[in-house]
């Protein structure tokens, strides 16, 4: 059934670490090796040995329309005719920048970069220029990339894993990020107490996406831009996942946020190597060239990932109904899930904001990382495999997203509640 995978595996494993290039694509917390893929379709993704999956992943959240949509294959053919790469400004660059400021209007000033890594990475670096500041708050189970800075606690692979901490990182470096429980603003005012005059930034995941999917308490993210304005902070909102996801203004347009700073990555891209940071001018003009904060990118605002991503945005711009049919299929999905668990004799609770859910086998609620790990990464992992082995490509890790597409429809998502419902009955034997 997977045996070309397997083979490919063991070619990988001789050359790359772990056989993947991330390590949250390991599949180890699911008791599985990766699947090799071949190629993807609209809503679906085939693996090398010719078998098909409703794809849940969707690249980790880039493919909010689906895989190879003609749109941005035909804006990548037509750029990478003029040329891939030119280490020069482009006019694409600006188009893509002003698309982005029409639903962020928060970023008066922007730039470009390679991943959501780099993002987070130059935002800290630029509140801690712009402040004078040393010392960042980040939340427990929140992923914003492997920048030093930000592993500590952090969710995704980190928490797949049940990595300790990360050797490498200075304890001198570590210890200047500071953290307190996902929606917990009496901590987060604790530290602010505390620490107030020596924090640059409180980073967040508006809708937390890497502990699996965790809402904001109504008072969660109100603190934070209250304490952050109060003791002269900056609010870092990290979009990366949510911004394009929730709604063409992602979370700050979603839940009414300023933030002095903003991350955006994954659908931006249209599945290509791109990520944003950006925010008050007066912020951001303290970058080389106009300021002395230093941020660079051989492939910053790359014509082929400008091209993808201005392509995505523009068909999400002109389609903005697609968002009430992702929010559907979001709920029908979590709900159905979640029902059929419990159905089937299992502790389970499921989180959902618009087309992004997780499913927890805990009976929660699930509101931070400290309840999030009271899930059964086992079952969840023989879940994953009984849901693979039925067509169903779901994100292996308990700790992260579940995204439906837009190119999926109703009817797919009744086909996995129906993998569900025989994934159950499999695994209550
Ligand atoms: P990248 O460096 O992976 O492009 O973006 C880092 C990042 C920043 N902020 C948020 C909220 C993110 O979710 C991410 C990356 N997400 C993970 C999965 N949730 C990427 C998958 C991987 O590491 O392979």
């Amino acid at each position: 059934m997977l045996d070309k995978s397997k083979k490919m595996f063991e070619e990988a494993a001789a050359l790359i670490p772990g056989g993947v290039n991330s390590p949250v694509r390991a599949c180890r917390a699911v008791g599985a090796d990766p699947v090799f893929v071949d190629h993807g379709r609209g809503a679906r993704i085939f693996d090398v040995d010719g078998n098909s999956y409703l794809d849940f992943v969707s690249s980790w959240g880039p493919l909010i329309c689906g895989h190879a949509t003609p749109w941005v294959l035909r804006a990548v053919e037509e750029a990478a005719r003029r040329g891939a790469s030119f280490g020069a400004p482009t006019e694409a660059e600006t188009r893509l920048a002003a698309l982005i400021r029409r639903f962020y209007p928060s970023m008066e000033r922007l730039r470009l970069v390679n991943s959501g890594t780099e993002a987070a990475m130059t935002a800290i670096r630029l509140a801690r220029g712009f402040t004078g500041r040393d010392r960042i708050v980040k939340f427990q189970g929140g992923y914003h990339g492997h920048a030093d800075s930000l592993l500590t606690a952090a969710g995704s692979g980190v928490a797949t894993l049940g990595l300790p901490g990360c050797p490498g990182v200075p304890a001198a470096l570590a210890e200047l990020t500071l953290t307190a429980p996902y929606n917990d603003a009496a901590a987060l005012t604790e530290i602010f107490v505390r620490h107030g005059e020596s924090l640059a930034a409180v980073i967040v995941e508006p809708v937390a996406g890497n502990m699996g999917v965790v809402p904001p308490a109504p008072d969660f993210l109100p603190a934070i831009e209250r304490l952050t304005r109060q003791y002269g902070a900056l609010f870092i909102c990290d979009e990366v996942i949510t911004g394009f996801r929730l709604g063409l203004g992602g979370a700050q347009e979603h839940f009414g946020l300023k933030p002095d700073l903003t991350l955006l990555g994954k659908i931006i891209g249209g599945g290509l190597p791109l990520a944003a940071f950006g925010g008050r001018r007066e912020v951001m003009e303290r970058l080389a060239p106009l300021g002395d904060v230093y941020q660079a990118g051989t492939l910053s605002g790359n014509p082929l990932a400008v091209a993808a991503g201005l392509a995505q945005v523009e068909y999400l711009a002109a389609q903005s109904s697609i968002y009430k049919r992702l929010a559907q299929s979001g709920r029908r999905l979590a709900d159905g899930l979640l029902n059929l668990a419990r159905e089937n004799g299992f502790e389970a609770c499921a989180n959902q904001v618009g087309s992004m859910s997780t499913l927890f086998f805990t009976a929660g609620p699930v509101s931070d990382y400290a309840s999030a790990l009271k899930s059964d990464p086992g079952l969840y992992g023989a879940f994953w495999r009984e849901m693979l082995a039925r067509g169903m490509w779901l994100a292996p890790s308990q700790f992260e997203a579940c995204f439906t597409s837009a190119a999926m429809i109703p009817d797919d998502i009744e086909e996995a509640l129906d993998a569900a419902a025989r994934a159950f009955k499999a695994l209550r034997k």
